[in-house]
């Protein structure tokens, strides 16, 4: 039979998979994407990987002597017992009861923080949500790892409205191109990033439109710790920053704008509260504790603390004045300790240089951070499965649950609450790889051995099934029909089941149904209908939801056999905070001021050492070698080769390895320093672990910075380190940005390198894809 090439998405884009013999054999992207994204290649060999989870399968331990606590969770060495559908699904029915019983429905957690796939109904985390709202409800988790301290800071700062426009529909790179001199970055535009939308877009257009602004004469100014943050087409200048040093930076420019009489006053007057709290900080009129008098943040002392020379943040100062400037900070600048401080910093220098509210310029954060950010049209809301009522009201903010299992009734500041920790007995994942993304793995493993049950609902065997005790084996994408919509993008697109499932995998769909058939939920889970009958209903909501803003689009029929509609392009372009510029009183934010609080008595109120009432400058552990034992900078940034840690087996992530292992770049004096070159092996250590990573030498990376991307599936199996395949994340700390916001400081982290095999010494086998001891793949 010939090769039949099928539709589909992921967040990585829109393409089609090549199927030959009920086999992905390939993939092809669409004409519509010139710009596409590299990521798709890993799609055929993951799709068949022997990793994939083939049947439902029990941790023997667990199984032998029931749920409870157990430091043995996620051994490498652990057995699995593979099991009937049946008998899984009557296992954990009963077990979710008697937790439910026993502890209450608080004591399972079910944030189930993750990226999944794209596709409107199947998607694994509103899947988990709905059932668990069904039998009872559960512990849920708030805001990101993505964007932490920008959810709980800007809507203190900016008010609601304003704050999620910011952060998810920003002025399109055509209002770049049209109005803007001067963009400059803290955190880059990593092409690579905005390759990944959450749901996928039909077209990658951020890369065509950064460099259709440069031709234009958009000037761009990168301050990043690499060079290639940055696409060589658009021609940017590259400022080197030491990471973890942006709001130094900031503070450095603002002392220019006061000191030579280049800050827009009357602005500041009109628009902002406690400007002159700010002013005073900068000019050294006071300290980050409001004693007096503190010490001026002029240019010299940011060039000591951030490298970058003094003359060259004055230049850029008066630049900026003068230019039509957008000052843009990314999502990583944010995601490290004390990650709120370059936000507000960076807030506030774009409010000196007046120009907030205007076409093109002022404030903006994730440029280069997400493929839609820019992207342009109006979203018109999504086809979604409706997730029911949460009838538990406890949460934890996401990034804490190592802390929340580890120290149940333990202590925590959120959002200006004191708070304490639920008691979780049961962790239901699905959709989410904790042990790619959350910080310090070992303390994680510790965690997790502190649940009673651990169940993961999984595609294939990650880090995180073989730390669960049921191991529930997930269709993908591609073994399933859905529909693909993201926000802001221009088509709605069927994505057809193209392959049968993998062995016994079956849609998460009907395995809660079953669930909940069994806790006495059926009906309040499945509504009556079966998922092809769901994907019809939300389908048709979302019509009539369009249609009531006059948008007509035809019945599900039509668009199932046609594969897309298009969507008027509804460009609704406005300056951010263009209303607000032309009529402070009537247009008040929605702050206690209504004005953009540069001091907010709030957050002053708070008490907070760690997030005082106005943006400062504090140090981060990683500014600075204070034991001398760590002498680099790790930057564990998103990879370029796949999203997060997703397919990390595929084709073209593998290309990217040396030697296996998860690649490092490091600047050549620092590999001359350190006796490396390309392709040797290294061993990383930090305060909390350790792990090994193939030498990549690039005079791309700054000088006494590594990079080390995250994703590359965590390996615990050698006994000579933490990870054998190089993942980040046995490297960095797990503590949250400050007690205002806990964000995610998985960003930067102090590390010590020293060679570990020459290129042809035997190096520890990486075991991270072999499935674990007892399943058999079939
Ligand atoms: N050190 C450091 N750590 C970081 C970051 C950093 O900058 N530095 N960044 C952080 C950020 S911003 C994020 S968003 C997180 C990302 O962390 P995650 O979103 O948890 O990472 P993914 O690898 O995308 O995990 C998604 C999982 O879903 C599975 N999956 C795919 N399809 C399905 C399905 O249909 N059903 C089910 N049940 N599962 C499916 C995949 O196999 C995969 O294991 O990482 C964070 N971690
Ligand atoms: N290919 C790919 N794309 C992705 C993802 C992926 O996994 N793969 N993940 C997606 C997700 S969930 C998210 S949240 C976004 C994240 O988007 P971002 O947070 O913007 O992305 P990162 O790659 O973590 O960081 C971007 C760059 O910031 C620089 N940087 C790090 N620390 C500092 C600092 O202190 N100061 C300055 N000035 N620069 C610094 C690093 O050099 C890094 O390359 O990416 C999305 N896009
Ligand atoms: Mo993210």
């Amino acid at each position: 039979m010939a090769a039949t090439s099928h539709p589909t998405s992921a967040h990585w884009g829109s393409y089609q998979v090549v199927v030959d013999g009920g086999r992905v054999v390939g993939v092809r992207p669409n004409q519509e994407d010139p710009a596409h994204s590299p990521i798709m290649q890993n799609v055929p060999a993951a799709q068949h990987h022997t990793t994939r989870v083939a049947r439902p399968t029990v941790r023997r331990r667990w199984l032998d002597h029931g749920p409870g606590p157990d430091p043995r969770r996620g051994d490498p060495e652990d057995d699995y017992v593979e099991v009937e559908w049946e008998t899984v699904l009557d296992l954990l029915a009963r077990e979710l009861d008697r937790v439910r019983t026993e502890h209450g429905n608080r004591a399972i957690y079910g944030g189930s923080y993750g990226w999944g796939s794209a596709g409107r109904l199947h998607h694994a985390q509103s899947l988990v949500h709905r059932f668990l709202n069904s039998i009872g409800g559960y512990t849920r988790s708030r805001t990101t790892y993505s964007h932490g301290a920008i959810e709980v800071l800007f809507p203190r700062i900016l008010g609601t409205p304003i704050a999620n426009r910011m952060l998810h529909r920003a002025p399109s790179w055509t209002q770049i191109r049209e109005h803007t001199e001067l963009l400059v970055s803290f955190g880059g535009l990593r092409v690579s990033n905005t390759w990944n939308t959450s749901g996928g877009r039909a077209a990658q257009t951020a890369g065509p439109s950064m460099r259709a602004a440069s031709d234009a004469g958009v000037q761009y100014v990168s301050l990043s710790p690499l060079r290639d943050d940055m696409p060589d087409d658009v021609k940017a200048e590259w400022v080197p920053v030491r990471p973890g040093t942006d709001t130094a930076v900031m503070l450095g420019l603002m002392h220019v704008l006061f000191t030579e009489d280049l800050a827009d006053t009357e602005f500041l007057d009109r628009y902002t509260e406690g400007a002159d709290v700010v002013r005073s900080y900068v000019l050294g009129g006071r300290d980050e504790q409001g004693n007096r008098p503190g010490m001026a943040r002029t240019p010299e002392w940011a060039e000591r603390v951030s490298g970058v020379p003094a003359a060259e943040i004055r230049e850029l100062a008066r630049r900026m004045a003068e230019k039509r400037t957008l000052v843009n900070v990314g999502w990583s600048v944010q995601r490290a300790r004390y990650g709120e401080q370059p936000l507000w910093a960076g807030l506030a220098l774009a409010c000196c240089l007046g120009q907030v509210g205007l076409p093109g310029t002022g404030f903006a954060c994730g440029y280069g951070s997400i493929g839609n950010y820019g992207g342009g049209s109006t979203p018109l809301g999504l086809p979604r499965l409706p997730q029911g009522d949460n009838a538990v009201s406890e949460f934890i903010p996401v990034t804490r649950i190592a802390d929340a299992l580890l120290h149940p009734g333990g202590a925590y500041r959120f959002d200006g609450e004191d708070r304490r920790y639920p008691d979780l007995r049961l962790v239901y994942w699905a959709g989410g790889n904790p042990f790619h993304h959350h910080q310090d793995l070992k303390r994680l493993t510790k965690a997790f051995g502190r649940a009673e049950t651990v169940v993961v609902n999984e595609t294939h065997w990650t880090a995180t099934a073989r730390h669960a005790d049921i191991v529930i084996p997930a269709t993908t994408t591609l073994e399933r029909d859905d529909i693909a919509a993201s926000r802001g993008d221009l088509s709605v697109r069927t994505m057809p089941r193209a392959v049968a499932p993998h062995g016994q995998a079956r849609d998460e769909y009907d395995t809660f149904a079953a669930l909940a058939e069994r806790l006495g939920a059926g009906e309040r889970f499945t509504e009556g209908r079966t998922s092809s009958q769901w994907l019809r209903h939300i389908y048709e909501q979302w019509r009539s939801m369009v249609a009531r803003k006059d948008i007509e689009v035809p019945p599900f029929e039509t668009f199932w056999n046609e594969g897309r509609v298009e969507m008027p392009a509804r460009v609704e372009d406005e300056a951010l905070m263009g209303e607000f510029r032309a009529d402070p009183d009537r247009n008040a934010l929605r702050t206690p001021s209504g004005r953009i609080e540069l001091f907010s008595s709030t957050i002053d109120s708070f008490g907070d050492e760690d997030c005082p009432g106005h943006p400062v400058w504090f140090a981060g552990p990683s500014v600075g070698d204070r034991t001398g034992e760590f002498p680099l900078v790790m930057v564990a940034n998103q990879p370029s080769g796949r999203l997060h840690s997703q397919q990390d087996m595929g084709a073209h992530s593998r290309s990217q390895k040396v030697r296996d292992r998860g690649p490092l770049r490091l600047h050549p004096d620092d590999a001359a320093g350190h006796g490396v070159v390309d392709g040797d092996v290294v061993r990383l250590s930090s305060a909390v672990g350790s792990c090994l990573a193939g030498v990549v030498v690039s005079d791309a990376v700054s000088p006494g910075v590594v990079q080390l991307s995250t994703g590359t599936w965590y390996d615990p199996s050698s006994p000579d380190v933490d990870c054998a395949h190089g993942n980040p994340n046995v490297l960095t700390e797990d503590v949250g940005t400050s007690g205002l916001s806990q964000g995610c400081t998985g960003q930067l982290t102090r590390v010590r390198l020293e060679r570990f095999a020459d290129p042809d010494d035997a190096l520890p086998p990486v075991r991270a894809f072999e499935p674990p001891h007892g399943v058999t793949g079939v």
